[in-house]
């Protein structure tokens, strides 16, 4: 036995003496965490004398990190073999949840690329905030959303330190707080280089007050302590009103102006007050517009804090930053009200100032530029993306397609004025998660025919292109997926109480739930099938279960709608004789990174139905890929890149493309659809005719008008719905008929995403930060 094994013994026997296999799921999980982390303790502490590259993001969605540790350092298997030798299931760290930190694919890259950056060996350490309540927890009753508190801390939090001497204080207007970082390993593959995601707690200077106390004003006793722990309390708090929006700011000000100071100080340690070196020494990465308000900040602390000129401070402030963008929806391009900006940092609006002034001055000097088409205050508000592309070296996109739009549409303007700084770097997820760990029965598919380096060149992968005409390897190909469909299945009947048929096609749509993600066409066009089916429209089919997953936000009343009108539609097919051997419907509550895990490898389809232009990149259509699932979707995001890669004939692509809905413009008129076509109209009017009911909300009464009519703010069916129906339940019925006519056929389609999914990897998106935008 080793010194691990040992250490991993050590601490059960402390929680329980006699009888290991009586450990709870938390004994278990804690004696193993603590095990690793004094295992990795000596190589943690080795600072890297190196240019650091760190990423500021509002949202680390890590999930479980126990396996992928495991993993990494090379203990998994040797892990789970220990367990069982004293009579304790593997399995028990899936009763541990540890989803917490993070909302959609935004926070899921930070994770990947925190895992890549550590596996290349690069110094890349993240920067966020220490969440009390992740994203909520969700639950349906009737069909409808419901949302409960995340406690994540329920099972401990073995993988952090919390580090009290290093903690900065942070200042609001009347109000200044402790920043507290909890430091977690990033362990890279192979266990060389562990980096730190540093996430910031905030606390009260004061956390009572005695005398308040002895007065009985109680409350009053501990208003410092709950103000300052209400910063870093829950993720995304509505925003509705200003009170939730100066919340918000506050959060994103909390952990920038932390991490900057945290930054500084690591930096003067061996630099002293030598400030242009900064730039040789640290890149920051801005992680959309969340963590913007670092570039006022670092120009605060150099100037005030330093002494630096302005133009000295706007130079270093422009190397280090850089800036990504995840979306062209103009409610996440973040603008913050002059007077909101000024009452919650009136500290930081000086700077903000001094940017505009800056701005104006080298607009003016140009006799090419209008000056009115650039401002970073403008109409009472802070332009958070403006100011990104304006105080950074390099603005990105995350897809070519999305990188396009910035530059012919979103920012324009900047790009004719700055076009060096923008940048495309597509997308990537890390393979250790989402093939090794995830899919371990295809990682041996794999590794027994290419061996074990695609782990960290997913290159690799090319490789595979001829077994796309060995039976044999198709055969097996097809029992992989069997087996995940088996396991899901359990997972689902765990979880969910609901039966999937595993004989069946899995087709699959998991994602935030948006209007312009489209779940709303996935329902119509199974609806669209549904009858097709009952009426004998449609004749050959092999049967199919349709999987949504997805989270709304609370404040999002369509969302929620669309939510219980696919919950219904669920109700109407599965529990009708007629059709329900041929199709079956369901949409799993709680979606996170762990149901991700189980969902993805056992898919056949991968829905990704966005309207073309709408979605930055997606990563989960890579994840499928990855999986062989082959992707039924539009011209959009990555999906246009996974069918340059993999073949547009081992894919199914249908719908209106960017340039014909642009010509389109104006003459879209979807009532004409919905009046031409009878299956059009049926679908829709399943919203308001008794079909199907919303239990007197009113809410599919309003999806119906904002699709006929639209709304104050938007034009009839702003997402195209009725445009792509068609095209969509065509393509759906072609994929499922060509699965259902040459089973071989379509592996071999499956084989061959598997095989064009190198490019894929985070591990190629990270190197191509550190080499262009980092310069590490
Ligand atoms: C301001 C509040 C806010 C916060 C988060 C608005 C919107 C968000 C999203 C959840 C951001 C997000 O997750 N965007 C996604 O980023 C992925 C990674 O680049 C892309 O693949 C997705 O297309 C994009 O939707």
């Amino acid at each position: 036995m080793n010194a691990y094994e040992e250490t991993v013994l050590q601490n059960l026997s402390e929680e329980i003496p006699a009888d290991f296999s009586k450990a709870t799921p938390k004994e278990v999980y804690m004696a193993v965490s603590k095990a690793v982390m004094k295992q990795i303790f000596s190589t943690w502490q080795t600072k890297s004398e190196r240019k650091k590259a760190c990423y500021f993001s509002a949202e680390f969605l890590l999930g479980r990190v126990i396996h992928s540790n495991l993993l990494n350092m090379g203990l998994l298997e040797e892990t789970e073999n220990l367990l069982r030798q004293h009579k304790i299931d593997p399995k028990v760290f899936e009763k541990v949840e540890d989803d917490a930190l993070g909302n959609g694919g935004l926070g899921r890259l930070a994770a990947c690329f925190l895992d890549s950056g550590a596996t290349l060996g690069i110094s890349l350490n993240g920067y966020g905030i220490r969440y009390r309540y992740g994203l909520f927890r969700q639950t349906f009753s009737y069909g409808e959303q419901k949302e409960e508190a995340d406690d994540w801390l329920a099972f401990g939090d073995p993988w952090s330190v919390r580090r009290e001497n290093e903690r900065v204080r942070v200042d609001f207007g009347e109000e200044s707080v402790w920043a507290v970082p909890y430091d977690m390993p990033v362990i890279g593959y192979g266990g060389k280089t562990i980096n730190t995601l540093r996430l910031w707690q905030s606390e009260p200077l004061h956390p009572f007050d005695f005398e308040l106390f002895n007065e009985q004003k109680y409350e009053e006793a501990v208003a410092e302590k709950n103000a300052a722990e209400r910063i870093s309390n829950v993720l995304y708090p509505n925003d509705d009103t200003d009170e939730g929006k100066s919340l918000r700011l506050k959060q994103q000000y909390f952990f920038s102006s932390a991490s900057l100071q945290s930054i500084l100080r690591e930096f003067k340690k061996s630099y002293a007050n030598d400030f242009k070196k900064l730039p040789e020494q640290y890149a920051i990465q801005l992680n959309d517009t969340h963590p913007v308000v670092s570039i006022p900040e670092l120009l605060r602390l150099l100037i005030a804090g330093e002494n630096l000129s302005f133009s000295e401070a706007f130079s270093i402030v422009q190397q280090v930053f850089s800036y990504t963008n995840h979306t062209i929806m103009a409610e996440a391009l973040e603008k913050w009200d002059v007077s909101l900006f000024c009452t919650v940092l009136p500290q930081v609006y000086p700077y903000v100032v001094m940017l505009q002034n800056r701005l104006r001055h080298e607009i003016g000097s140009n006799s090419q530029r209008n000056p009115d088409d650039y401002s970073l205050i403008a109409g009472g508000k802070v332009h958070m993306a403006k100011m990104a592309v304006y105080a950074t070296h390099s603005v990105n996109g995350v897809a070519k397609i999305h990188t396009e739009i910035l530059k012919k549409k979103t920012l324009k303007e900047w790009y004719d004025l700055y076009p060096e700084r923008f940048h495309n770097v597509t997308n990537g997820v890390t393979q250790r998660r989402w093939l090794a760990l995830c899919n371990r029965e295809l990682s041996k598919f794999i590794t027994n025919r290419i061996g074990n380096s695609w782990i960290t060149n997913l290159s690799e992968l090319e490789k595979l292109v001829p077994y796309a005409d060995d039976p044999d390897s198709l055969k097996q190909l097809m029992q992989i997926k069997k087996e995940k469909k088996n396991q899901l299945a359990d997972y689902v009947y765990r979880k969910d109480n609901f039966g999937l048929n595993t004989e069946n096609i899995f087709d699959v749509q998991v994602k935030r739930l948006h209007e312009y993600k489209r779940q709303l066409l996935n329902a119509f066009s199974i609806l669209d099938l549904y009858y097709g089916l009952k009426e004998g429209r449609i004749k050959d089919f092999y049967p199919t279960t349709f999987i949504f997953g997805g989270k709304a936000a609370p404040g999002y009343d369509r969302a929620k709608g669309i939510i219980k009108y696919i919950n219904e539609i669920a109700n109407l097919i599965n529990y009708d004789d007629a059709v329900n051997r041929k199709m079956q419907v369901v949409f799993v509550s709680n979606y996170d990174v762990s149901y991700a895990e189980k969902l993805i490898p056992a898919a056949d389809f991968s829905e990704q139905i966005s309207t073309a232009g709408t979605e930055a990149s997606g990563t989960s259509n890579m994840k499928f890929m990855m999986n062989g699932a082959v992707t039924l979707g539009t011209y959009d995001g990555a999906n246009i890149e996974i069918v340059e890669q993999a073949g547009e004939e081992n894919n199914y692509i249908f719908g209106a493309r960017v340039e014909e809905l642009e010509a389109l413009g104006e003459n879209y008129h979807p009532r004409i659809f919905y009046e031409r076509e009878p299956r059009i109209r049926r679908v829709m009017d399943s919203l308001v005719n008794g079909t199907v009911t919303d239990g007197g909300s009113g809410v599919f009464q309003e999806l119906y008008r904002s699709i006929l009519d639209g709304a104050s703010w938007h034009r009839a069916d702003y997402y195209y719905l009725l445009l792509d129906f068609l095209p969509y339940c065509e393509t759906r019925l072609r994929a499922n008929q060509d699965y259902l006519r040459d089973r071989t056929k379509f592996t071999r389609k499956c084989l061959l995403n598997i095989a064009h999914a190198g490019v894929f990897s985070s591990d190629r998106t990270v190197s191509q930060y550190a080499k262009e935008i980092w310069y590490l």
